[in-house]
């Protein structure tokens, strides 16, 4: 049997954000894994790799001591944790290795919903709360600034309500806690994501051998992850522009979905019908008629309503919302909508009729 010294040991986080997706990556890897009884291990049955379940924010410091070879964790972690190993004069004994494409969050500066602020000349001599003390001095002196970083080791976004602070400086993912809140999202310091970081201690050639294919098996796994898109019959260079239609991560990713199953659930079966009773019915039923074109146009008033507010469905960007929607508004002589009823939706139509991508597409013979 291997000794413990032999087996490589990754921290991920016990319970949380992280802990599912981690998990997750590494049995893409190939990796078996079963818990131990107090639930603080994770022993790998078919590779000599164990998990240690711990707290995110131990991570970093596990694999600077060496008690882990490999640690997976939020760059806000890793960041945090560097700077205050160097306020402290030492030097971080970990190196990122890569980003893992999950955990996708940033470090904010908020404010409730009314303030004064202009730009960060506005946080001149004002308090601002924060858990993440390091990053913020830091963001601070780089810019010259004198403010008082009020730490708060959760619940960073009750701060102002407490009197306690003027700003927050928080991680912010989709926004719905500041909205929530009554806040307003003023300036990135940190976009963040999971990375996976590695002792700086030197391993025997054996484990380091087997560190390099565990890396090189979660660089494969994310690649795979990439060509999902490819498998949309796109090419690789139009990857970046198809991930903007469809974002990742964040409010604009909530939204897209949101509309984009509005088209599914509602535009394209609600439509679908009143075509089939209205466009060259076989048989006349008026109530069928009636039914689906009521509802086409209460569909017709929810998007103008929305169009009224944003440029896009999905908001102030062209989406896969708006691809999939636009076909279906694009008939609207078969579902008898007058667009002049609805004046967002139809400026929404004209703009996207522009686009050259959209022309093409609908240039392509429609045969029924
Ligand atoms: O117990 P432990 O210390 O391990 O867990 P934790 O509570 O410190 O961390 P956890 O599980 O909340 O987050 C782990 C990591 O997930 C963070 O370090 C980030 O790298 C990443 N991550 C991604 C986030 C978020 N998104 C996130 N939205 N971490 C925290 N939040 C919080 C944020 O602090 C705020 O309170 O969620 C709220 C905002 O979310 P939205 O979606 O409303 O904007
Ligand atoms: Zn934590």
């Amino acid at each position: 049997m291997e000794s413990s010294e032999q087996r490589i040991k990754i921290a991920v986080q016990k319970t949380g954000r992280l802990t599912e997706h981690s998990q997750d990556m590494l049995e893409r890897c190939g990796l078996k894994l079963t818990k131990s009884k107090d639930r603080l291990f994770c022993y790998g049955e078919n590779m000599p790799i164990d998990l240690l379940l711990v707290r995110d924010d131990d991570i970093p410091g596990l694999v600077s001591e060496d008690v882990c070879d490999l640690g997976i964790v939020g760059l806000n972690v890793v960041e945090e944790k560097r700077l205050e190993l160097e306020a402290e004069g030492r030097e971080a004994m970990f190196s990122q290795v890569f980003a893992l494409d999950f955990g996708h969050c940033r470090l904010s500066l908020a404010a409730p919903n009314e303030n004064d602020y202009v730009d960060i000349n506005s946080l001149e001599n004002k308090r601002i709360a924060t858990s993440y003390v390091h990053l913020l001095n830091d963001f601070l002196k780089k810019n010259s600034l004198q403010a008082e970083t009020v730490y708060f080791s959760g619940a960073v976004e009750i701060a102002p309500k407490l009197g306690k602070a003027d700003y927050i400086c928080d991680l912010v993912s989709t926004g719905s806690t500041l909205e929530a809140n009554g806040m307003q999202e003023l300036d990135v310091l940190l976009d963040s994501e999971a990375v996976i970081i590695q002792t700086k201690a030197k391993l025997s050639d054996d484990k380091q051998a087997l560190v390099s294919r565990i890396l090189q098996r979660l660089d494969g796994v994310l690649q795979v992850r990439e060509s999902k898109y490819i498998m949309l019959h796109a090419p690789r260079s139009a990857l970046a522009e198809i991930r903007d239609l469809l974002p990742g991560s964040g409010l604009a990713h909530v939204r897209t979905l949101e509309w984009l199953m509005w088209q599914m659930g509602g535009v394209g079966p609600m439509i679908g019908q009143a075509h089939h009773f209205l466009f060259k019915p076989k048989v006349d039923v008026p109530y069928g008629k009636k039914r689906y074109h009521d509802e086409t146009n209460r569909l017709y008033k929810v998007m103008n309503k929305r169009l009224d507010d944003v440029a896009y469905l999905a908001g102030e960007n062209y989406s896969i919302a708006d691809i999939a929607t636009y076909p279906w508004v694009a008939r609207f002589p078969r579902h008898q909508v007058d667009l002049n009823d609805y004046p967002s939706v139809k400026r929404w139509f004209d703009t996207v009729s522009e686009r050259p991508a959209v022309e093409k597409g609908m240039a392509v013979p429609f045969l029924n």
